[in-house]
């Protein structure tokens, strides 16, 4: 499995699966979430209704799965970050738990190209070294690596643009 990082708006990039940073409503929101569903059109609200109705929406750490309308990507994965609380209430945890089970969530629907935003770190203030490093920690770890191609962290502000830089390319 490919591990790259690029600098740009994820609603652009072609691959199996694009995470989006949701909030527990899944009803959207600003950020990357505003994006997606902007630029992703209505078709995904409606799925994700339809999740809240069968599930109540999704809790922290965890992912759903939908279709990704008119972006260029096959699915939509939401998941939801843990809000930055100071650090003494699970929230690293929380935080890897997204990506490990948005990658779960992808091989289950057979994704072999997963592009990650780096969550929580806009409206939810999680601190950005920590969240890269979690981020990238949880991804080089990750268990069923030979099930994906390609991960791809898209990071759209210059400051996590070069942490994760730092973090990855030695
Ligand atoms: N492409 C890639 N990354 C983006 C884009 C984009 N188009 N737009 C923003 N980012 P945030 P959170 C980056 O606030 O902190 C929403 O209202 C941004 O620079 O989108 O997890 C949801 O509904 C930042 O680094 O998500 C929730 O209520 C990163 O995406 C809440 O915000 C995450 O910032 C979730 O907060």
């Amino acid at each position: 499995m490919k591990i790259e990082v690029i600098k740009a708006d994820i609603t652009t990039i072609a691959v199996d699966a694009v995470v989006n940073a949701a909030n527990s409503s899944l009803l959207g929101g600003g950020g990357v979430d505003g994006a997606i569903h902007r630029k992703g059109g209505s078709s995904i609200l409606e799925e994700c209704i339809k999740i809240r109705e069968r599930q109540g929406g999704c809790s922290t750490g965890e992912a759903v799965i939908t279709t990704a309308g008119n972006l260029p990507a096959k699915h939509v994965i939401h998941t939801v970050g843990p809000i930055w609380n100071g650090g003494n209430n699970n929230e690293d945890l929380l935080l890897s738990n997204c990506y490990t089970n948005s990658l779960r969530l992808a091989i289950d629907n057979s994704c072999k190209t997963v592009a990650f935003p780096n969550i929580s770190t806009g409206v939810y203030h999680f601190p950005k070294n920590k969240a890269a490093q979690i981020a990238v920690d949880t991804i080089q770890h990750f268990k069923q690596q030979e099930l994906l191609d390609k991960v791809i962290f898209v990071c759209f502000d210059d400051e996590n643009y070069e942490l994760y830089k730092k973090l990855l390319i030695k």
